[in-house]
């Protein structure tokens, strides 16, 4: 099990006035810093705002959003308060959703992002005496060089092997041993089915660990994964946009992500109209960097949704909270209507016996335009012991699957069971809907 041990004692079991206090202090601060930024400037001067209107966190929500939209409009770096040379790095987001956009670190915020990085993971029972291998791509991702500079600030050994050749990372891992495993949750099972394809029995690999993220994944996939590989999971979340993984993570308890909330105020806020959620509800993440040098970010609107909670934690950390990530609501589909994230879907199929966590959505409107209906359909891969020539046998099957995403989702969908392997693996972020839909 992961041990009991803190990274950063002094920041992340601070009393929780204590961090309040920093925290406006650093808002403050930052609103300052932000002024020379024309795009928080021009709002600033219509609102005749400025450090001395910060008195308390409430002030926050006198600040403007940012959006990805305004991060393209001043593109690359309109948002820039260090002066070009002072540049250490530049990463990109991976365009999930549109164009790409970079992001500048400055030394400073470098050693910050890898001290965020080694708090989460040393939370997730990383010890200086490990091996760990990072299958994230290296690049302008930022899930790669992040976590490496993490790594090496515990101590552990680091097996930088980025995302991709299934077959290499496991000759790594029978090699050398790694007892932690670094990727998105989708190559954890990728990895996993390499194995057994091989003939190999994955729970047999000598990963202990795995700190998984870049996406969006359930908890029933986390089942399934610890099963699969015989390992404890642990979620981090971040973006690019922010400073990439570290924003959260798990401790041992795994009871939500501990939001690092000395370097990130977090708002909750209900999407359409920007007002808090009550406390525990699901609303967008919406981020305000309070310490990054180079791009800092006033409220940035992630799309992210997921809950916040207070209160203590049995590991001994005061941070705020998060869920893990129940979809973006870029990504959320209206089907006839109802809202549907791809994780609900995930969430059905990995309650059926005999499916996989494989699957693919694809929305089509058939017919005449205005005159026709969403038709969703839902391919799943189905276990090499599951497939049968038995009619009936797939019927009930293809029933059930459709009876489960119609509980856990409020939709009917048409299951299309697939052969085992018949749908694309990923080695970074999964890519689960197609939507041919008029104007998708
Ligand atoms: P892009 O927006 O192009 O995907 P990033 O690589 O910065 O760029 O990815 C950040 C996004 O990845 C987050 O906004 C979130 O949607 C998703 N993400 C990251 N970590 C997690 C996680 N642990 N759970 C769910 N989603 C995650
Ligand atoms: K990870
Ligand atoms: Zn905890």
């Amino acid at each position: 099990t992961a041990s009991a041990s803190i990274w950063d004692p002094v920041a992340e079991t601070q009393a929780a006035e204590q961090r309040q206090a920093l925290q406006i202090e650093r808002l403050r601060a930052l609103v300052e810093r932000v002024a020379t930024v024309p795009f928080y400037r021009a709002y600033f001067e219509r609102q005749d705002l400025g450090p001395q209107r910060i008195r308390s966190l409430d002030d926050l929500r006198r600040l403007p959003f940012t959006t990805k939209d305004d991060l393209r409009r001043h593109h690359p770096f309109g948002f820039l308060t260090v002066p070009r040379a002072e540049v250490a790095r530049i990463h990109g987001s991976s365009g999930t959703t549109g164009t790409p956009t970079f992001v500048a670190y400055t030394k400073g915020d470098l050693a910050l992002w890898a001290d965020l990085c080694a708090r989460f993971l040393v939370a997730g029972g990383l010890q200086p005496q490990h091996t760990v291998q990072v299958a994230f791509g290296y690049g302008l991702f930022t899930g790669g060089f992040g976590l490496h500079y993490g790594i090496e600030r515990v101590g552990a050994a680091i097996i930088p092997a980025a995302a991709g050749n299934t077959r290499r990372q496991l000759t790594i891992m029978r090699d050398l041993d790694p007892e932690v495993l670094i990727c998105t949750p989708s190559y954890a099972l990728t990895i996993a089915d390499g194995a057994r394809e091989l003939g190999i029995d994955p729970r047999g690999l000598p990963i202990r660990f795995g700190h998984f993220g870049g996406e969006p994944w359930t908890e029933d996939l986390r089942l399934e994964i610890e099963q699969q590989l015989d390992i404890q999971a642990f979620n981090n979340y971040g973006l690019s946009e922010v400073i990439g993984p570290g924003v959260s993570g798990e401790c041992a308890e795994r009871n939500g992500m501990h939001i690092q909330d000395d370097h990130f105020l977090v708002e909750c806020l209900d999407p359409d109209t920007l007002e808090p959620v009550p406390e525990g509800e699901p609303g967008e993440l919406v981020i305000t960097t309070l310490t990054r040098e180079a791009m800092p970010l006033l409220r940035y609107r992630t799309r992210d949704i997921a809950r916040l909670y207070r209160g203590p934690c049995p590991c001994g950390r005061t941070s705020l909270r998060m869920s893990r990530i129940s979809g973006r609501s870029d990504d959320m589909l209206i089907i006839r209507g109802v809202n549907l994230f791809p994780s609900q879907i995930e969430e059905a199929l990995l309650r059926v016996e005999g499916t996989t966590a494989h699957y693919l959505i694809e929305v089509e409107r058939p017919g005449t335009p205005g005159r026709s209906m969403d038709e969703l359909t839902v391919k799943v891969e189905i276990q090499r012991e599951t497939f049968s020539d038995r009619m009936d046998r797939m019927q009930a099957l293809r029933d059930r699957i459709a009876q489960e995403i119609h509980a856990i989702a409020g939709i009917r969908a048409k299951v299309e069971l697939v052969e085992p392997r018949s749908l694309e693996r990923f080695v970074g972020k999964a890519k689960r809907v197609i939507d041919r839909r008029e104007g998708s």
